[in-house]
C-alpha cells in the first residue's frame, strides 16, 4: 500500500514526496483505496448483466454521504493496513482523514438515509445504483455571527472529488419548456431549452467488499459550449445564455422548508436528474431486452419523497410518445415500476407545483398529468385530485403511479393511512406498506465509535457488523459488573475526545463527568429545539437559586442548521446562542451547567457527537416526526432517549424496554384532541408558573439585554398560538429530565440501561430496513447467496 500511494502521489497528483501537501497525502490514499475497490465492483456490475438480475434504482436529490476515507477503508478491511502505511511514509493518518470535505448533498435525515441506504444495498449484494445530482455547493456552512447564524457557500468540489469517475460518454439530452405537437393522434414534444446531463461514478462497497454498486450523479452542461456567432457580435451574454442555465441546474443543494423562491429552478432540477436516470436505466434495460413490458422485471425505481415525482410521467411519456404504448397502458407498465417513500405528513413540506409552472417547463408531462387524472377519475371517480385549484400536487401524483407507497415508520405510515393519504388508502388499501427507517451500523457503530465496537468485537465477535441483530448477545451482560465497567470506560473515552474538541473548537471548557445532553438535528418548530432551550433556562433558574441541592452537572449540546428562508428556527438559533452567552458565564452554577452549540454541524460532527452522548433528545411533537434516525444511531451508542411517542421512538422504546426509555409528553391522539381546544397554549403556560418565569425572563431581555423586545414574537407566539404545543409538553418534559438526573447518579444503574439500549437496538440495522424494500416492493433478489434470508 506504502508504493501505492507514493505512486499516486507521482503520477496521479504529480509530487514528489518531499513537496506533497496534505491534500496530496489524502488524495494519493483515497485512490489507492478506490483501487482497491474495482475488482469488485467490477465483478459486481459483470454479475448484474451476466445473471440479468433485476435492479434498483434509487432516485434521490439528496445523499448525505460526509466523509468517505475511513468508511471505505473499513468496508474494505484496510484501516490498520492505510494507518500502518500512512505511518510508515511520516504522515498523519487522522490529519489525511480530517482534511477530507464532508459531502453534504443533503439536508438531513432523508439524505443520510440514502446514503445509509446505498451503504446496505452494496452489503446485502443487491444489485443498485443511487441517482442524485452533483451539487457545486452542497448544504451551505454554517456560521454564528452575535449569536445569529449566517449562510455561506460550501466548496466541497473545489478541490478534486477523490473518489467520482467522470462518465463523459454518458450524457443525456434533458429538454425544458417549448410545446407539443400533436398529428394523428401522436404527441411529440419540442423543448425550447436543453441541457446536457454527464454522469459521474461513485462506487460504493459494501461490508468486507463482497459487492459494489454505483451512486451516480448528473452534472449538467451546455449543449453548445457558447453561440461563437453571439459572441463575435459582440453579444457576451446571449453567447454565454445556454452556459448559464447550465451552470444554475446543478449549482446548489436546496434547503428544505424555503416557500417560493427559486420554485422554477428546483422544479427544474428535480426533472433534470429524473429525466437523465431515466433515459439511462432505459438503455441499460434495453441492451439485453427488446421488449418494453418487460420493465418492471429489470427496474424497480424508488422515488425517495415527491422530488423525484415527475418520474411516473415521464416514463409514461417514453412508453406512449416514443415506445406507442396506449397511454393506459404506459401509466400501468409505469406504475409497476415505481414505489414512493413518503418522509412527512407536514401539509408545507408536501410538494405542490403551480399548474403554470409546470405546464410552461414541462407541457406535455402537464398533458400526461392530465390523462393520469382522467383515468384515475374514471376508474375511481371521487378520488382525490392531482389537479386541485391551479395546483399540481406530487404528492397525489407519486401515489397514483406508485405500486407501492411506504412510510417510514410504524406510527408515522398509519398516520399517512389515516391523515394525508386517507382517501387513497381507502381506494387502494393495500398500496400503503411501512418500512421502518435504519441506519447502516458500519458508520454508526463501527466507524465512528471504535471504543465501544472494539469492546463489542471482543466480547461477541465481529459478526455484529453485518447482522447487527447479534447484538443482543449482550443483553446477558447487564449484569456483569465487570463488562459495564468496561461499557462506560468507552463511553468515558468519547466523552473526553469530545471535551478537548469542544475546549479547541468553542472555547468551552466540559467537564466529562457531567451528563452530555444532545439535540442535533435540522432546526424546526416541530423538532421543538426550542423547548430544549425553555427547560433549560428553568433548569438553569434552580440550579442558581439553590447551587447545592445535589444537581447532575449537565452539558446541553445542540446542533443543527436552520433552512436561510425560515425565520423563525433562525430565531431560535438565536436564543440558543443568547443563553448559551449569559449561562455560561454564570459563576454559580459554572460547574453544574454549559450550554454548547458548535456552529456547522454536519455528518463528521454527529460522528463526533453521537458516540459520547448519555441522553438524546428526540423531544418532537407526537405525529410529526415521520421517523427519525438520529434516535437510532444515539441508543445504539449506549445513549439513552428522552423522547415522545413520535415516529420511530415508539419502536425503539419497544425494543429497549420502557424502564431503558425516559418517556413524556402527549400522544400523537392527544395532540389532536388538545389542537381543538381553543386557547390551550396560554391555559397550559397559566398552569405552569415555572415556565411563565421563563417566558417571562425572555421577553424582559434577560438574554438579551442590549435589544430587550428582541424574542417578543417568540415569546407572543408560544402564549397565543403554539403550533407545535410545547406550553403543553413542557412541564411534563422538565419533570421528565429530572428524572434522568437521578437515574444518572446511580451510574451502575444507567450503565445497565445504556448498554440496554445498545444490545436491542440491532433491528434498526438500515440492512433489515432494505430487506423489507427488496420483499414487499422490489421484488429483488441479493447476488450474494444467503445475504436475503435473514429476518427482515
Ligand atoms: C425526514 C423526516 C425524518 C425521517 C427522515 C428519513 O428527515 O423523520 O427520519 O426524513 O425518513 F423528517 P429530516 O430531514 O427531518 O431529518
Amino acid at each position: 500500500m506504502k508504493d501505492d500511494i507514493l505512486a499516486h502521489l507521482r503520477y496521479s497528483l504529480g509530487k514528489d514526496a518531499g513537496h506533497a501537501a496534505i491534500y496530496d497525502w489524502r488524495m494519493a490514499l483515497s485512490l489507492t483505496l478506490r483501487d482497491r475497490m474495482m475488482d469488485s465492483w467490477f465483478q459486481s456490475t459483470k454479475t448484474s448483466y451476466d445473471r440479468h438480475a433485476k435492479r434498483v434504482y434509487y432516485l434521490s436529490m439528496e445523499f448525505l454521504i460526509g466523509r468517505l476515507v475511513e468508511d471505505v477503508a473499513a468496508n474494505l478491511g484496510l484501516v490498520e493496513e492505510a494507518r500502518a502505511a500512512v505511518a510508515e511514509l511520516g504522515q498523519d493518518y487522522d490529519l489525511l482523514v480530517k482534511d477530507e470535505p464532508d459531502a453534504a448533498l443533503g439536508n438531513g435525515g432523508l439524505g443520510r438515509l440514502a446514503a445509509c441506504f446505498m451503504d446496505s444495498l452494496a452489503t446485502l449484494g443487491i444489485p443498485a445504483m443511487g441517482y442524485g445530482i452533483r451539487y457545486e455547493h452542497g448544504l451551505f456552512e454554517q456560521d454564528f455571527v452575535e449569536g445569529q447564524q449566517i449562510e455561506k457557500p460550501e466548496t466541497w468540489l473545489q478541490q478534486r472529488h477523490a473518489w467520482e469517475f467522470e462518465r463523459p460518454e454518458v450524457s443525456y439530452k434533458v429538454g425544458f419548456g417549448g410545446h407539443v405537437h400533436h398529428h394523428e393522434g401522436k404527441a411529440q414534444w419540442h423543448p425550447h431549452e436543453t441541457v446536457i446531463a454527464t454522469a459521474f461514478d461513485t462506487p460504493v462497497v459494501g461490508w468486507q467488499g463482497r459487492w459494489g454498486n454505483t451512486l451516480r450523479l448528473w452534472s449538467a452542461r451546455p449543449q453548445k459550449e457558447f453561440d461563437l456567432a453571439s459572441f463575435n457580435r459582440g453579444d457576451y451574454l446571449a453567447a454565454s445564455r445556454s452556459e448559464a442555465l447550465a451552470r444554475t441546474i446543478c449549482r446548489v443543494l436546496y434547503p428544505d422548508d424555503t416557500t417560493e423562491s427559486g420554485k422554477e429552478l428546483r422544479l427544474k432540477q428535480e426533472y433534470f436528474f429524473t429525466a437523465a436516470s431515466i433515459k439511462d436505466l432505459l438503455r441499460r434495460f434495453f441492451t439485453d431486452h427488446d421488449d418494453i413490458r418487460q420493465l418492471p422485471d429489470a427496474a424497480a425505481i424508488q422515488l425517495n419523497d415527491t422530488h423525484p415525482a415527475i418520474a411516473g410521467p415521464e416514463l409514461v411519456r417514453i412508453l406512449a410518445d416514443e415506445h406507442g404504448l396506449e397511454m393506459a397502458e404506459a401509466i400501468d407498465l409505469a406504475r409497476r415500476c415505481l414505489g414512493y417513500t413518503n418522509h412527512t405528513l407536514l401539509p408545507e413540506a408536501l410538494e405542490r407545483w403551480p399548474e403554470w409552472l409546470l405546464g410552461r417547463v414541462l407541457p406535455r408531462h402537464l398533458e400526461i398529468i392530465r390523462a393520469i387524472e382522467a383515468g384515475q377519475q374514471a376508474q375511481y371517480p371521487g378520488s382525490p385530485r392531482i389537479l386541485d385549484h391551479g395546483n399540481v400536487n406530487m404528492g397525489e401524483l407519486a401515489f397514483i403511479m406508485a405500486h407501492k407507497v411506504n412510510g417510514v415508520s410504524a406510527l408515522h405510515t398509519d398516520l399517512v393511512k389515516s391523515t394525508v393519504f386517507a382517501d387513497l388508502h381507502r381506494i387502494h388499501p393495500t398500496r400503503i406498506v411501512n418500512q421502518t427507517n435504519g441506519i447502516t451500523p458500519r458508520r454508526w457503530l463501527h466507524g465512528c465509535n471504535p471504543a465501544l465496537s472494539g469492546l463489542i468485537t471482543r466480547e461477541i465477535g465481529e459478526g455484529w457488523a453485518a447482522d447487527l441483530e447479534q447484538l443482543g448477545a449482550l443483553r446477558t451482560r447487564t449484569g456483569d459488573p465487570d463488562f459495564l465497567r468496561a461499557f462506560m470506560a468507552a463511553k468515558r473515552t468519547n466523552k473526553e475526545r469530545l471535551s478537548n474538541w469542544v475546549q479547541d473548537h468553542c472555547g468551552i471548557a466540559i467537564d466529562p463527568d457531567a451528563m452530555f445532553d444532545v439535540q442535533i438535528k435540522r432546526i424546526h418548530e416541530y423538532k421543538r429545539q426550542l423547548m430544549n432551550i425553555l427547560e433549560t433556562i428553568a433548569l438553569w433558574n434552580e440550579m442558581h437559586a439553590n447551587p447545592q441541592a445535589g444537581w447532575t452537572p449537565r452539558v446541553k449540546i445542540f446542533g443543527g442548521k436552520a433552512a436561510p428562508g425560515y425565520h423563525v428556527a433562525k430565531e431560535i438559533i438565536r436564543l440558543i446562542n443568547d443563553v448559551a452567552a449569559v449561562v455560561n458565564n454564570d459563576p454559580v452554577t459554572k460547574d453544574l451547567l454549559k450550554i454548547v452549540y458548535p456552529p456547522n454541524y454536519n455528518v463528521t460532527m454527529a460522528e463526533l457527537l453521537i458516540p459520547a452522548a448519555d441522553l438524546s433528545e428526540q423531544i418532537s411533537t407526537a405525529g410529526k416526526e415521520a421517523s427519525g434516525t438520529g434516535n437510532m444511531k444515539f441508543a445504539l451508542n449506549g445513549a439513552l432517549t428522552i423522547g415522545t411517542l413520535d415516529g420511530a421512538n415508539v419502536e425503539i422504546r419497544e425494543h429497549v424496554g420502557a424502564e431503558n426509555f425516559f418517556l413524556f409528553g402527549l400522544t400523537a391522539e392527544e395532540v389532536i384532541e388538545r389542537r381543538s381546544h381553543h386557547g390551550y397554549a396560554r391555559a397550559a403556560i397559566e398552569q405552569s408558573p415555572r415556565m411563565q418565569k421563563v417566558l417571562a425572563q425572555i421577553a424582559e431581555g434577560r438574554f438579551s439585554p442590549q435589544e430587550p423586545g428582541r424574542y417578543h414574537g417568540l415569546v407572543g407566539n408560544l402564549w397565543d398560538h403554539d403550533h407545535f404545543l410545547v406550553s403543553c409538553d413542557f412541564d411534563s418534559y422538565f419533570d421528565t429530565q429530572r428524572r434522568a438526573d437521578e437515574a444518572f447518579k446511580h451510574q451502575a444503574t444507567w450503565a445497565a440501561m445504556a448498554l440496554s439500549n445498545t444490545a436491542s437496538v440491532g433491528w434498526f440495522s438500515s440492512d433489515r430496513t432494505i430487506r423489507g424494500y427488496a420483499r414487499d416492493i422490489w421484488n429483488v433478489h441479493s447476488a450474494i447467496d444467503g445475504q436475503l434470508e435473514q429476518s427482515a
